[in-house]
């Protein structure tokens, strides 16, 4: 499989190892406007051949995957270029600003037959994975509330600083890979009621959201997230997890620490994630992954089904993202079947 990456910044440096780490997976093109990342990006694609205009690497070819690590402004345009040029696409989250853009995109890629995959990487951490599995299993019966909790003071900026100049912080960048969560632990929902906050001054956009979501399924789930929250331990960047069903509990505690209660029985386990050789503590958690989505991705397309968060699935998830911001400036709870 040849692929080339678009954005060669902050985050891109784990898709590039990831890829390196994937057998039968190259990256044989690579291009960033910026030619200092650029040449970043090379040390770790030394073979790719380099450039600085995304429309120039589209007409040289020599690719079947564009995987899109750019800002959220440019998605659309380039998902666009790809299915003009009849290309799988992994395009970062978030899909696109609106809902409309996010809609034009999935409706241009799957006209081509190809595949898009949206890379929501949270709900493949490995320890989220092992909630998901344990909920999946039947073991706590039927789940009736869930939390799932995001609180931090972790100086995001410093590596990301566009994400302290947005309208839109925390539910737009960090609350998506959440509200995704809650979607693979119970299913779609149907109305949501959110509030947020801006704490941090320094900050143009809300920094901490609290959101509550009805899903299909009958459960009630609650989705918090803050930057604005000084903690020991720091979690960052762990989604800490409680989940109560009709035959006992399942809790993802600080620590990556498993917990299934059934009864007065409890069982507690490690389900820390695997630190990679090119990963770094606290990162390592989402550096994993990362390569595990990217081998997601490569298995369906061998296999000739949809990614788990392929264009159609995440159009709503980013629809909780649009009526989570409705809900919050007007006050209400949002039907997603207005949006
Ligand atoms: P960044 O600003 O560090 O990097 C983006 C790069 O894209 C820049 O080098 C820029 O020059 C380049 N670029 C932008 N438009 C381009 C274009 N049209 N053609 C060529 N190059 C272009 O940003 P980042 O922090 O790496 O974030 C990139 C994306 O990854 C964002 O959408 C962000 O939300 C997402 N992200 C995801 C995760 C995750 O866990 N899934 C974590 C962090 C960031
Ligand atoms: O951009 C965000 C993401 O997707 O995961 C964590 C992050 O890097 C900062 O909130």
């Amino acid at each position: 499989m040849k692929i080339a990456l678009i954005g060669c910044g902050f985050f891109a440096m784990n898709q590039l190892h990831a890829w390196n780490g994937i057998a039968g997976a190259e990256v044989v093109a690579i291009c960033d406007r910026d030619p200092e990342r650029l040449s970043l990006a090379a040390a770790l694609a030394p073979k790719a051949a380099a450039y600085t205009d995304a429309a120039e690497m589209f007409a040289a070819g020599g690719f079947d995957v564009v995987d899109l690590a750019t800002t959220v402004g440019s998605h659309r345009a380039l998902v666009e270029m790809a299915a003009a040029h009849q290309l799988h696409v992994i395009c970062q989250k978030p899909i696109a600003p609106t809902l409309a853009d996010a809609r034009a995109m999935v409706n241009a890629v799957d006209a081509t037959g190809k595949t898009l995959m949206i890379h929501e990487n949270f709900r493949w951490q490995s320890a989220v994975r092992a909630v998901i599995d344990a909920l999946r299993s039947g073991a706590i019966g039927e789940p009736f509330f869930g939390r799932i909790s995001f609180r931090s003071g972790y100086d995001v900026y410093a590596g990301q600083p566009y994400l302290a100049e947005g309208e839109r912080f925390i539910i737009e960048d960090l609350g998506i890979h959440i509200l995704d969560i809650a979607r693979a632990l119970f299913g779609d929902a149907t109305r949501i009621t959110a509030t947020t906050r801006r704490v941090n001054p320094a900050i143009k956009g809300e920094d901490v959201a609290t959101m509550l979501l009805d899903h299909t399924s009958g459960v009630t789930s609650v989705v918090d997230c803050s930057y604005a929250t000084r903690r020991s331990p720091e979690t960052f960047p762990e989604s800490l997890i409680e989940i109560d069903g009709t035959l006992g509990t399942l809790r993802l505690d600080a620590g990556y620490t498993l917990s299934v209660q059934i009864g007065d029985q409890v069982e507690t386990r490690d389900v820390s994630p695997t630190l990679l050789s090119w990963a770094d503590r606290p990162w390592h958690n989402i550096q994993e992954s990362v390569q595990i989505i990217q081998q997601h991705f490569v298995d369906c397309l061998n296999q000739g089904i949809a990614p788990e968060t392929d264009g159609q699935d995440n159009l709503k998830t980013f629809a909780l993202v649009e009526a989570a911001y409705l809900s919050a400036n007007e006050n209400r709870t949002v039907d997603l079947t207005e949006l």
